[in-house]
């Protein structure tokens, strides 16, 4: 009595397992293609850093209206200060940022006040 019941609940449960897993979708994992991928050439910012005395991109391409971002990643103060005067960070103490948007297209030559070897240019188009 008892173990044919056991076999007969087995039985049904075997079934049933079987019917689920005949009934399920036909579920292949993860879709493709899900990322779309970080666009890094953006218009609306680009970033130099300012170490070891040197402007780390010292000859940048950008589009018109672009908001450029120094950061002084150096223990002492730095400028960034175009050459033709028409724009001047001041000092950026170390840790510190500047930032200037180009609006107009052009070739803007910079350099650092305290440290003239320091150079580095703006291509805006
Ligand atoms: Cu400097």
């Amino acid at each position: 009595m008892k173990p044919r019941y056991f076999l007969f609940a087995l039985a049904f449960v075997v079934a049933a397992l079987g019917s689920c897993s005949k009934g399920s979708p036909n579920y292949s994992g993860n879709p493709p293609g899900g990322n779309n991928g970080g666009n890094n050439n953006g218009n609306n910012g680009s970033s130099v850093n300012i170490a070891g005395f040197a402007f780390s991109s010292n000859s940048l391409t950008v589009s018109s209206g672009t908001s450029v971002t120094w950061k002084n990643m150096d223990n002492v103060n730095h400028t960034v200060t175009a050459d033709d005067g028409s724009f001047d960070s001041g000092d950026i103490v170390p840790g510190a940022t500047f930032s200037h948007t180009f609006s107009s297209v052009g070739t803007f030559s910079y350099h650092c006040k305290h440290h003239t070897y320091m150079t580095g240019k703006v291509t805006v188009h």
